[in-house]
């Protein structure tokens, strides 16, 4: 169905846009044997991290926003508005990536309030509301365990001790690595509630390709649970041990793999989703059964109480787990715990009411991934914009991609959405 189409309020320079994303992804590239393409390992607080912070806050500088960094390393560009005591609105994402990322997860959401920015200086433009930008710390958790880190402290659900003390699998300790790149500020961490909070992001799912739709409005993100399971069992000659004697670790992931998929299959959970993406075995030799076994059971649910009873159902498997393999010891760790988050409904429908005025047909859709729009969403009403991503929506690897068109249109209506709400 076409919209008529108006004159965008802002219109944004999707080259510039371009231009920054693929600056800002050469940092951290590396030739990804798997695609054959190159890919990025920018993981938060590593050297490339920090160049990449330091590159995006010379950008902010030149775009004449006061810069401030807080005690999470969290980096804020300040904008100023005709009302400077009036609450900003904020916009923003992160730049730190898994270890086999594309160019656009968070980069787009944070190069694109940047280029919002950068357009509303060209456009001559000053808004009622001073307008924030922002680039949350550890958004992906895959270094230290815990995913949108630097904003769930921010807004006041996760503590900075807490954070500090996370540590990565070579035992190095948040806190350090946050000292050591030169990136924890003196502003203290607890936000002051914006006004509103909105964020541009890359789908990083097949939905907005097959609608053939540019932009979609998110109407919230599912519940997301993380364990790390550590299975203790016997070493043992793989040759010369009787079956019977084996206490054997690695089996006893297999079983908790199988089980993770059968419980998605039962249907008993709704729309659960169970992934274990990291397995190691000690001492991972073939000819030597393993009495180690680590291995990380993501699950997504958009019900909190389906969620509930499938962390039950995997609770009440590891414990039974020993009776089949007896010696065996199963523990377990909490890495991530979030509940499904709604996001505001009249962040919404502005969203919504920018997109048709700039002729973009648009749907209202859940979000599969976190985000840390979900943790700005407990202080501030908060909703977000997805942009399409080719080759159905892959993300977490080298191949996500956006085109330079629907980069260009879901940026547009991120800066007309700020736009609106700093009015
Ligand atoms: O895990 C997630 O959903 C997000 O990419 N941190
Ligand atoms: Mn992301
Ligand atoms: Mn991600």
């Amino acid at each position: 169905m076409s919209i008529e189409a108006t004159i965008p309020a802002l219109a944004i320079n999707g080259e510039r846009l371009w231009q920054s994303l693929t600056e800002l992804a050469a940092i951290g590239a590396y030739n990804d044997a798997a695609t054959g393409l190159v890919g990025i390992n920018r993981q938060s607080l590593t050297d490339e991290d920090g160049e990449g912070r330091r590159l995006v806050i010379g950008w902010m500088e030149e775009a004449g926003l006061t810069v401030t960094v807080d005690q999470m390393g969290n980096i804020f560009g300040r904008r100023e508005g005709i009302e400077p005591e009036a609450a900003p609105v904020m916009a923003g994402s992160h730049i730190d990536t898994v270890a086999t990322a594309g160019a656009f997860d968070g980069c787009l959401g944070v190069l694109g309030a940047l280029e919002v920015i950068r357009s509303l200086n060209d456009a001559g433009l000053t808004t009622r509301r001073p307008i924030v930008i922002t680039a949350w710390t550890e958004e992906e958790g895959v270094r230290f365990g815990t995913d949108m880190l630097g904003s769930a402290v921010a807004a006041g659900r996760l503590t900075l001790d807490y954070a500090y003390n996370l540590a990565d699998e070579a035992g190095l300790r948040f806190g350090d690595e946050l000292d050591r790149i030169g990136f924890r500020g003196d502003r203290p961490v607890l936000l002051e509630a914006p006004h509103a909070y909105v964020e541009a992001h890359i789908e990083q799912g097949p939905v907005l390709q097959q609608r053939g739709l540019a932009v979609g409005v998110v109407t919230g993100v599912q519940a997301i649970s993380w364990q790390k399971v550590t299975l203790l069992g016997r070493a043992a000659h793989a040759g010369t041990t009787p079956t019977e004697l084996r206490v054997d670790a690695g089996l006893a992931a297999a079983q908790i793999i199988v089980h993770a998929r059968a419980m998605v299959n039962s249907g008993k959970y709704g729309q659960l989703r169970a992934t274990v993406g990291h397995i190691r075995t000690a001492p991972g030799l073939p000819s030597v059964v393993p009495d180690l076994a680590e291995i990380t059971v993501d699950l997504r649910n958009p019900d909190d109480s389906l969620m509930a009873q499938a962390e039950a159902d995997l609770a009440e498997f590891l414990a039974e787990l020993p009776t089949s393999q007896p010696g065996l010891r199963v523990e377990t760790k909490r890495m991530a715990k979030t509940t499904a988050v709604p996001f505001d409904n009249n962040i919404q429908d502005t969203i919504a009411g920018v997109a048709t005025n700039l002729g973009f047909e648009t749907i209202r859709l859940m979000s599969g991934a976190g985000h840390d729009a979900q943790e700005m969403a407990a202080i501030t009403p908060t909703a977000m914009i997805f942009i399409r991503g080719q080759y159905d929506g892959i993300s977490h690897n080298p191949r996500e991609y956006s085109t330079p068109e629907d980069c260009t249109a879901g940026i547009t209506v991120l800066g007309n959405t700020i736009l609106e709400l700093a009015a």
